[in-house]
Protein backbone atom coordinates (compact mmCIF):
# COMPACT_ATOMS: atom_id res chain seq x y z
CA UNK A 1 0.00 0.00 0.00
CA UNK A 2 2.92 2.27 0.86
CA UNK A 3 4.80 2.38 -2.30
CA UNK A 4 1.60 2.14 -3.98
CA UNK A 5 0.54 5.48 -2.47
CA UNK A 6 4.24 6.97 -2.94
CA UNK A 7 3.79 6.04 -6.75
CA UNK A 8 0.95 7.50 -7.24
CA UNK A 9 1.77 10.56 -5.97
CA UNK A 10 4.91 10.70 -8.28
CA UNK A 11 2.78 10.09 -11.07
CA UNK A 12 0.62 12.70 -10.28
CA UNK A 13 3.20 15.18 -9.79
CA UNK A 14 4.91 14.12 -12.85
CA UNK A 15 1.27 14.53 -14.20
CA UNK A 16 1.22 18.19 -13.19
CA UNK A 17 4.23 19.43 -15.11
CA UNK A 18 4.44 17.03 -18.24
CA UNK A 19 0.28 16.50 -18.71
CA UNK A 20 -1.16 12.93 -19.21
CA UNK A 21 -0.65 12.49 -22.51
CA UNK A 22 2.85 12.95 -22.10
CA UNK A 23 3.34 10.69 -19.31
CA UNK A 24 1.69 7.60 -21.04
CA UNK A 25 3.60 8.22 -24.06
CA UNK A 26 7.01 7.82 -22.46
CA UNK A 27 5.88 5.44 -20.30
CA UNK A 28 4.69 3.12 -22.86
CA UNK A 29 8.16 3.91 -24.64
CA UNK A 30 10.23 2.88 -21.90
CA UNK A 31 7.97 0.06 -21.49
CA UNK A 32 8.49 -1.40 -24.98
CA UNK A 33 12.33 -0.38 -24.97
CA UNK A 34 12.89 -2.41 -21.90
CA UNK A 35 10.69 -5.88 -23.01
CA UNK A 36 12.24 -5.89 -26.39
CA UNK A 37 16.21 -5.24 -25.08
CA UNK A 38 15.54 -7.76 -22.55
CA UNK A 39 14.01 -10.16 -24.66
CA UNK A 40 17.20 -10.08 -27.27
CA UNK A 41 19.32 -10.23 -24.62
CA UNK A 42 17.98 -13.00 -22.97
CA UNK A 43 17.75 -14.94 -26.49
CA UNK A 44 20.91 -13.70 -27.70
CA UNK A 45 20.40 -13.02 -30.99
CA UNK A 46 22.68 -11.11 -33.10
CA UNK A 47 20.45 -7.61 -34.20
CA UNK A 48 20.93 -8.08 -38.30
CA UNK A 49 23.70 -5.28 -39.55
CA UNK A 50 21.38 -4.28 -42.25
CA UNK A 51 18.24 -3.72 -40.08
CA UNK A 52 16.59 -2.88 -43.57
CA UNK A 53 16.99 -6.53 -44.24
CA UNK A 54 15.16 -8.16 -42.08
CA UNK A 55 12.09 -5.36 -42.28
CA UNK A 56 12.08 -5.75 -46.16
CA UNK A 57 11.55 -9.49 -45.68
CA UNK A 58 8.53 -9.46 -43.45
CA UNK A 59 6.38 -9.01 -46.23
CA UNK A 60 5.87 -10.25 -50.37
CA UNK A 61 4.16 -9.14 -53.14
CA UNK A 62 2.18 -11.55 -54.55
CA UNK A 63 -0.37 -11.11 -57.66
CA UNK A 64 -0.25 -7.65 -56.98
CA UNK A 65 -0.82 -7.64 -53.23
CA UNK A 66 0.75 -7.37 -50.07
CA UNK A 67 1.22 -10.18 -48.25
CA UNK A 68 2.68 -9.75 -44.30
CA UNK A 69 5.05 -12.81 -43.18
CA UNK A 70 5.65 -13.49 -39.79
CA UNK A 71 9.16 -13.04 -38.20
CA UNK A 72 9.27 -15.44 -35.56
CA UNK A 73 12.23 -15.09 -32.58
CA UNK A 74 14.60 -18.21 -33.80
CA UNK A 75 16.23 -20.86 -32.22
CA UNK A 76 19.89 -20.44 -31.44
CA UNK A 77 21.24 -21.68 -34.49
CA UNK A 78 18.28 -19.64 -36.78
CA UNK A 79 17.70 -17.10 -38.54
CA UNK A 80 16.65 -13.80 -37.63
CA UNK A 81 15.15 -13.18 -41.12
CA UNK A 82 12.99 -14.71 -43.52
CA UNK A 83 15.23 -16.09 -46.25
CA UNK A 84 13.46 -16.74 -49.99
CA UNK A 85 15.07 -19.02 -51.87
CA UNK A 86 13.23 -19.61 -55.31
CA UNK A 87 12.93 -23.47 -57.02
CA UNK A 88 10.97 -25.70 -58.81
CA UNK A 89 10.07 -28.80 -57.99
CA UNK A 90 10.85 -31.52 -61.04
CA UNK A 91 9.97 -34.74 -59.93
CA UNK A 92 8.96 -36.90 -57.37
CA UNK A 93 10.88 -40.40 -59.01
CA UNK A 94 13.45 -39.24 -58.31
CA UNK A 95 13.16 -36.43 -56.27
CA UNK A 96 14.75 -33.80 -57.79
CA UNK A 97 14.43 -29.55 -57.25
CA UNK A 98 16.10 -26.92 -59.60
CA UNK A 99 17.35 -23.69 -57.90
CA UNK A 100 17.59 -20.75 -60.97
CA UNK A 101 20.33 -18.36 -60.15
CA UNK A 102 20.86 -20.46 -57.22
CA UNK A 103 24.87 -18.52 -57.42
CA UNK A 104 25.79 -15.37 -59.01
CA UNK A 105 28.21 -15.24 -62.09
CA UNK A 106 31.12 -13.68 -60.26
CA UNK A 107 30.79 -17.18 -57.59
CA UNK A 108 30.78 -19.07 -60.14
CA UNK A 109 33.81 -17.72 -62.40
CA UNK A 110 35.50 -17.85 -59.09
CA UNK A 111 35.03 -21.10 -58.27
CA UNK A 112 35.84 -22.03 -62.18
CA UNK A 113 39.56 -20.04 -61.89
CA UNK A 114 40.45 -21.74 -58.29
CA UNK A 115 40.10 -25.12 -59.68
CA UNK A 116 41.46 -24.63 -63.20
CA UNK A 117 44.89 -25.11 -62.30
CA UNK A 118 44.55 -28.35 -60.54
CA UNK A 119 42.32 -30.14 -62.77
CA UNK A 120 42.60 -34.10 -63.00
CA UNK A 121 41.49 -36.92 -65.28
CA UNK A 122 38.07 -37.76 -63.23
CA UNK A 123 37.90 -41.15 -61.67
CA UNK A 124 35.18 -43.23 -60.76
CA UNK A 125 34.29 -45.62 -56.98
CA UNK A 126 35.39 -49.10 -57.88
CA UNK A 127 33.33 -52.19 -57.90
CA UNK A 128 34.56 -55.46 -56.43
CA UNK A 129 36.55 -57.49 -59.38
CA UNK A 130 36.71 -53.99 -61.50
CA UNK A 131 39.78 -51.90 -62.41
CA UNK A 132 40.84 -48.66 -63.29
CA UNK A 133 41.32 -50.19 -66.95
CA UNK A 134 38.11 -52.05 -66.93
CA UNK A 135 35.99 -48.64 -65.76
CA UNK A 136 38.23 -46.43 -68.40
CA UNK A 137 35.67 -44.29 -70.58
CA UNK A 138 32.77 -44.29 -68.08
CA UNK A 139 33.83 -40.62 -66.77
CA UNK A 140 35.76 -38.66 -69.04
CA UNK A 141 35.50 -35.23 -67.47
CA UNK A 142 38.51 -33.50 -65.63
CA UNK A 143 37.96 -32.45 -61.65
CA UNK A 144 39.33 -31.86 -58.60
CA UNK A 145 38.21 -31.59 -54.94
CA UNK A 146 37.70 -28.56 -53.28
CA UNK A 147 36.65 -27.49 -49.58
CA UNK A 148 34.64 -24.38 -48.86
CA UNK A 149 37.76 -23.56 -46.06
CA UNK A 150 40.28 -23.29 -49.41
CA UNK A 151 38.28 -20.83 -51.13
CA UNK A 152 39.35 -17.12 -49.84
CA UNK A 153 36.74 -15.71 -51.60
CA UNK A 154 34.20 -17.25 -49.92
CA UNK A 155 32.22 -17.96 -52.92
CA UNK A 156 32.11 -22.07 -52.09
CA UNK A 157 31.17 -20.98 -48.18
CA UNK A 158 28.37 -19.05 -49.24
CA UNK A 159 27.18 -21.96 -51.49
CA UNK A 160 27.61 -24.44 -48.62
CA UNK A 161 25.22 -22.61 -46.36
CA UNK A 162 22.92 -22.48 -48.61
CA UNK A 163 22.97 -25.94 -49.88
CA UNK A 164 22.54 -26.99 -46.41
CA UNK A 165 19.53 -24.79 -45.94
CA UNK A 166 17.48 -26.26 -49.07
CA UNK A 167 18.76 -29.38 -48.36
CA UNK A 168 17.98 -28.99 -44.67
CA UNK A 169 20.98 -32.06 -44.04
CA UNK A 170 23.98 -30.50 -42.27
CA UNK A 171 26.83 -28.69 -43.83
CA UNK A 172 29.09 -31.55 -41.90
CA UNK A 173 27.50 -34.02 -43.53
CA UNK A 174 28.91 -32.85 -47.35
CA UNK A 175 31.87 -34.15 -49.20
CA UNK A 176 34.21 -30.98 -50.47
CA UNK A 177 32.64 -29.73 -53.87
CA UNK A 178 33.65 -31.58 -56.49
CA UNK A 179 34.47 -29.20 -59.56
CA UNK A 180 34.18 -30.70 -63.23
CA UNK A 181 35.02 -30.01 -66.39
CA UNK A 182 33.55 -31.54 -69.37
CA UNK A 183 35.09 -30.58 -72.98
CA UNK A 184 33.69 -31.49 -76.54
CA UNK A 185 33.24 -35.30 -76.22
CA UNK A 186 33.25 -35.83 -72.02
CA UNK A 187 30.79 -37.37 -70.42
CA UNK A 188 29.97 -39.58 -67.68
CA UNK A 189 27.56 -42.80 -67.99
CA UNK A 190 24.64 -43.33 -65.58
CA UNK A 191 25.15 -44.12 -62.23
CA UNK A 192 23.98 -44.31 -58.90
CA UNK A 193 26.04 -41.58 -56.32
CA UNK A 194 24.90 -44.12 -53.28
CA UNK A 195 26.87 -47.26 -53.48
CA UNK A 196 25.22 -50.78 -52.72
CA UNK A 197 27.16 -52.49 -49.89
CA UNK A 198 26.51 -55.30 -51.74
CA UNK A 199 28.52 -54.44 -54.82
CA UNK A 200 31.26 -52.00 -53.25
CA UNK A 201 31.89 -53.16 -49.76
CA UNK A 202 31.20 -51.70 -46.38
CA UNK A 203 30.41 -48.15 -46.07
CA UNK A 204 31.17 -45.73 -43.06
CA UNK A 205 28.34 -43.62 -44.59
CA UNK A 206 25.67 -43.00 -47.40
CA UNK A 207 25.18 -40.74 -49.98
CA UNK A 208 21.48 -39.47 -49.54
CA UNK A 209 21.49 -36.30 -51.88
CA UNK A 210 23.26 -34.45 -54.68
CA UNK A 211 23.61 -30.80 -55.21
CA UNK A 212 24.81 -30.03 -58.83
CA UNK A 213 25.85 -26.35 -58.96
CA UNK A 214 26.19 -25.34 -62.85
CA UNK A 215 29.29 -23.24 -63.03
CA UNK A 216 28.66 -22.40 -67.15
CA UNK A 217 26.32 -22.47 -70.04
CA UNK A 218 27.00 -25.50 -72.59
CA UNK A 219 26.17 -24.46 -76.08
CA UNK A 220 25.54 -28.08 -76.81
CA UNK A 221 24.79 -31.07 -75.65
CA UNK A 222 26.41 -31.43 -71.42
CA UNK A 223 23.06 -31.70 -70.23
CA UNK A 224 22.25 -33.85 -66.92
CA UNK A 225 20.04 -36.99 -67.67
CA UNK A 226 18.02 -39.42 -65.60
CA UNK A 227 17.00 -42.44 -67.70
CA UNK A 228 14.28 -43.51 -65.10
CA UNK A 229 12.61 -40.61 -64.32
CA UNK A 230 9.46 -41.57 -63.14
CA UNK A 231 10.12 -45.38 -63.04
CA UNK A 232 8.27 -45.61 -66.61
CA UNK A 233 11.34 -46.63 -68.79
CA UNK A 234 13.32 -48.17 -65.59
CA UNK A 235 9.84 -50.80 -65.69
CA UNK A 236 10.52 -51.44 -69.34
CA UNK A 237 14.33 -52.32 -69.39
CA UNK A 238 14.93 -49.08 -71.05
CA UNK A 239 18.90 -49.21 -71.66
CA UNK A 240 21.05 -46.37 -70.06
CA UNK A 241 23.16 -45.16 -72.38
CA UNK A 242 23.79 -41.66 -72.45
CA UNK A 243 21.86 -39.74 -73.55
CA UNK A 244 17.96 -40.36 -73.09
CA UNK A 245 15.76 -39.79 -70.42
CA UNK A 246 14.75 -36.55 -68.10
CA UNK A 247 17.41 -33.71 -69.32
CA UNK A 248 18.91 -30.76 -67.40
CA UNK A 249 20.41 -28.45 -69.20
CA UNK A 250 23.24 -26.74 -67.55
CA UNK A 251 22.52 -22.74 -67.14
CA UNK A 252 25.21 -20.87 -64.93
CA UNK A 253 24.39 -20.05 -61.29
CA UNK A 254 21.25 -22.57 -61.24
CA UNK A 255 21.44 -25.32 -58.97
CA UNK A 256 20.07 -29.03 -59.13
CA UNK A 257 19.19 -31.49 -56.26
CA UNK A 258 18.33 -34.59 -56.14
CA UNK A 259 17.82 -37.30 -53.48
CA UNK A 260 19.46 -40.63 -54.03
CA UNK A 261 17.54 -42.17 -51.36
CA UNK A 262 13.73 -43.24 -50.27
CA UNK A 263 13.24 -41.60 -47.15
CA UNK A 264 13.76 -45.15 -45.50
CA UNK A 265 17.28 -45.13 -46.83
CA UNK A 266 17.08 -47.58 -49.15
CA UNK A 267 18.47 -46.43 -53.14
CA UNK A 268 15.97 -44.93 -55.15
CA UNK A 269 16.67 -46.62 -59.02
CA UNK A 270 15.10 -43.44 -60.42
CA UNK A 271 18.27 -41.66 -58.96
CA UNK A 272 20.18 -43.62 -61.49
CA UNK A 273 21.79 -40.07 -63.77
CA UNK A 274 24.71 -39.24 -65.78
CA UNK A 275 26.05 -36.31 -67.81
CA UNK A 276 25.41 -36.37 -71.74
CA UNK A 277 28.37 -35.89 -73.89
CA UNK A 278 29.38 -32.20 -74.63
CA UNK A 279 28.44 -31.63 -78.57
CA UNK A 280 30.02 -27.65 -78.28
CA UNK A 281 31.47 -25.81 -75.97
CA UNK A 282 32.89 -26.77 -72.51
CA UNK A 283 30.23 -27.29 -68.92
CA UNK A 284 31.78 -26.87 -65.50
CA UNK A 285 29.83 -27.89 -62.73
CA UNK A 286 30.51 -28.70 -58.71
CA UNK A 287 28.71 -31.49 -57.30
CA UNK A 288 28.63 -31.61 -53.79
CA UNK A 289 27.57 -34.79 -52.37
CA UNK A 290 25.53 -35.06 -48.92
CA UNK A 291 25.88 -38.18 -46.42
CA UNK A 292 23.91 -39.54 -43.83
CA UNK A 293 26.65 -38.86 -41.18
CA UNK A 294 28.98 -36.42 -40.75
CA UNK A 295 31.64 -36.48 -43.31
CA UNK A 296 34.51 -38.51 -43.01
O1 LIG B 1 27.85 -33.54 -64.66
C1 LIG B 1 26.71 -33.88 -64.40
O2 LIG B 1 25.73 -33.32 -64.90
C2 LIG B 1 26.46 -35.05 -63.50
C3 LIG B 1 27.58 -35.23 -62.53
C4 LIG B 1 27.40 -36.47 -61.74
O3 LIG B 1 26.69 -37.35 -62.11
C5 LIG B 1 28.07 -36.63 -60.49
O4 LIG B 1 28.93 -35.81 -60.18
O5 LIG B 1 27.76 -37.63 -59.78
Amino acid sequence: MKSKGSKGGRHWSLRGRLGLPAVILSCSFFFVAGFFSANLLSQNINIPKAGVTARQLQSVEEEGETVQLNLLTPGFTGDDFISVIPFQFLSWRPRALYFPKFATAEQCESIINLSKPHLRPSTVALRKGETRESTKGIRTSYGVFVSASEDKSEALDQIEEKIAKVTRLPRENGEPFNVLRYETGEKYDPHYDAFKASEFGPQKSTRVASFLLYLSDVEEGGETTFPYEDGFDYVRGHDSRPCNGFKIRPRQGDGLLFYSLFPNNTIDPTSLHGSCPVIRGEKWVATKWIRDQEYP
